[in-house]
């Protein structure tokens, strides 16, 4: 099993080596020993040169030249390069609109007050997000302004417009590109469906108007899905202020009733957190022998609640089935996205129980309690009731929790961040342009087992605060940094001299957890908000974004969209695209000429950084800021 494997070479985090090890001691697969089993895994697919969409296929495109240069209906490496990744684009636009358009229908029953589960929390976020729909929220109720908003934001969804409602935000100049370009994204549906439509055998035959049309599909789910999601999330369960929560393994106790909330969509896990709270429930713990009840993250979720309620996190995406070796996990209650099948079968040689809870993703093998936003708080409560009833199954001698919790900021929203600035970007500009702090970057996105986990993450972050450059995280990348210390203010001890200085006076750390995936459209705002603030464009200033062990259709969907923002993004691991020259050059330089921003790939987390501090001191000299000489700043040589 695992022990194929130096546990070292895995992962970079102490406690997922732990259970690592233990995992193979007891003969537990996991997704190292999946990933092992799978290879060498298919050439022609990890180049992009498969394609499946007729069944006059399936067809494959021969990289070195000797076999078919065409599929059967005459598509070369070009198109079903293209066509594959569009289709990426698209799935992973979807999952996050969909996500949005669930938490959407809970603002709507809010409205129309058919349920009490929730309720408009952030008022002025709601009032503000109102206007920008343009709704009159003059002597109204709450209530009646969330009817109306979730209605128009449904709108959005739809072909009834021709632009979306959130481009409002995006720099001017922006915007017109996209409309020169024709990108502009119209309806969330509308452009994944058009994906959908355009990749069937014989309608778009051209790659570069497939690739275009992929953007514009990406930027349908950060300015416009993800977008709503992150905005009607804070609306019903608050925008986030800084909070100080803990992270690893070490979250779960022992002596208490644990129960892991996984997934992405924060609705059943708030409800869940009222539900813990319930004296009954925690009586209920208490008469079966538990000091109480504890409620940990993983994933997105687990970011959506640690951002807004510092609820404990006990890990990212590599974790979550080893989270379930501790022994001591009593329930993993599920939404949707980034959960492997198969916790279900690890949780199978435990106590635990996996609870399944949406319709849209159910797992064989495990309890399903469906989600009815109606009847919220009365399925939280039978969801913990479940866990307790676990608890009396756990068997004490596997318990093993041993890794003591590290402590980690977290509640960066753009208004927590404007606010800690003094009510305005200027301090963080005028650092930028006096190059105390020399840029931005994002580190975001997953793990994967193909890179050792949370290395990437925690090596790219580092050296990137050691030069100044001030770092902001979300999804996989918030937890891994998190863990590894990185997100106190004491952590910018390990900044350039300009950074600490700049942490120091305003009591931040180096590196802002700014929420969960669907929260990288935070990120997107933030960018908007500078640029509009200097009256110039988004590709102008010195940011950058990477996803150094990216693994998901969702991130593809964010690097595009970041890029076709003007956001350079370097990705960690190589997306299947190499099969097509073409598509390659395009994306890796031609999208300069097109949106301002392109993308790189490096898997080694010490060059691109290097990458990324070239790319920032460019951006300074364009600037006419002080900058460092690009070419100055070396590569470090493999050995
Ligand atoms: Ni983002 Fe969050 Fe993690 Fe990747 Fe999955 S949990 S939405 S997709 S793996 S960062
Ligand atoms: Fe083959 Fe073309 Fe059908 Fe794809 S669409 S499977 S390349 S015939």
């Amino acid at each position: 099993m695992t022990g194929h494997f130096k546990d070292k070479e895995l992962s970079a985090a102490h406690d997922a080596r732990k259970m690592i090890r233990l995992a193979a001691e007891e003969q537990i697969e996991t997704v190292w020993d999946r990933l092992q089993k799978q290879e060498p895994q298919c050439g022609y697919c990890s180049l992009g040169l498969s394609c499946r969409n007729c069944s006059m296929g399936p067809c494959r495109i021969d990289p070195f030249g000797d076999g078919p240069q065409k599929g059967v209906c005459g598509a070369n490496a070009d198109v079903i390069v293209a066509r594959n990744l569009a289709r990426t684009i698209a799935a992973g636009a979807s999952a996050h609109s969909d996500h949005g358009r669930d938490i959407l229908e809970a603002l709507y029953h809010v409205g129309s007050g058919d349920t009490d589960a929730y309720q408009v929390n952030d008022e002025l976020k709601l009032k503000q997000v109102a206007e920008e729909f343009g709704i009159d929220t003059n002597n109204k109720e709450s209530k009646d302004i969330a009817r109306d908003l979730a209605w128009e934001m449904m709108e959005d969804f739809g072909t009834r417009k021709n632009e979306l409602t959130f481009l409002s935000r995006v720099p001017q100049p922006r915007r017109e590109l996209w409309k020169k370009l024709n990108i502009t994204p119209r309806g969330i549906d509308r452009e994944n469906v058009e994906v959908l439509h355009r990749t069937h055998m014989g309608v778009d035959n051209d790659y570069v108007n497939i690739l275009l049309h992929s953007l514009r599909t990406s930027l349908s789910d950060g300015w416009g899905g993800s977008m709503i999601a992150t905005e009607v999330s804070d609306i019903l369960f608050g925008t986030p202020v800084p909070n100080t929560s803990k992270a690893n393994l070490g979250v779960l106790k022992a002596d208490m009733v644990n129960l892991a909330l996984h997934g992405h969509n924060p609705m059943l896990s708030d409800v869940i957190v009222r539900a813990a709270e319930d004296p009954e429930l925690k009586k209920m713990a208490e008469e079966k022998g538990a000091k109480g009840i504890n409620l940990v993250g993983l994933c997105c979720t687990g970011n959506e609640l640690q951002m807004r309620r510092g609820i404990p996190m006990a890990g990212n995406h590599l974790i979550q089935e080893l989270v379930i070796m501790t022994g001591a996990l009593d329930a993993m209650v599920v939404d949707y996205q980034c959960i492997m099948p198969s916790v279900v079968e690890v949780a199978g040689c435990y106590h635990t129980e996996v609870i399944s809870t949406f319709d849209k993703a159910k797992f064989t093998g495990a309890r399903h309690i469906p989600f009815d936003p109606e009847r919220g708080l009365e399925i939280g409560k039978e969801i913990v009731k479940a866990a307790i009833d676990k608890y009396s199954d756990r068997v004490p001698e596997r318990v093993r929790i041993s890794d003591l919790p590290v402590e980690m900021m977290a509640g960066f929203s753009v208004e927590s961040i404007v606010k800690a600035l003094g009510g305005s970007p200027e301090p963080l500009v005028d650092a930028i342009k006096a190059g105390n702090i020399r840029g931005a970057a994002a580190v975001v996105g997953c793990n994967n087992p193909k890179i050792k986990h949370d290395y990437g993450h925690t090596t790219l972050t580092r050296r990137l605060i050691e030069n100044d450059i001030l770092v902001v995280v979300t999804g996989c990348s918030a937890v891994a940094n998190g863990k590894a210390g990185l997100m106190m203010p004491a952590a910018a001890e390990l900044a350039g001299d300009g950074l600490k200085e700049i942490c120091g006076a305003l009591g931040i750390p180096p590196v802002l957890h700014m929420g969960s995936c669907v929260d990288n459209t935070r990120i997107l705002v933030l960018a908007a908000a500078l640029a509009n603030f200097l009256g110039t464009d988004i590709d102008k200033l010195p940011l950058a974004g990477a996803a150094p062990e990216w693994y998901s259709e969702k991130a593809v969907s964010i690097g595009a969209y970041v890029v076709a923002s003007g956001i350079y993004t370097v990705l960690g691991v190589q997306p299947p695209i190499f099969g097509s020259q073409k598509v390659v050059e395009l994306l890796a330089n031609g999208l300069n000429d097109v949106v301002g921003a392109a993308f790189a790939v490096e898997p080694d987390p010490e060059k691109s950084s290097v990458l990324i501090r070239r790319h920032i001191e460019k951006k300074r000299q364009e600037l006419g800021l002080p900058a460092i000489d690009p070419g100055s700043i070396e590569m470090p040589q493999d050995d």
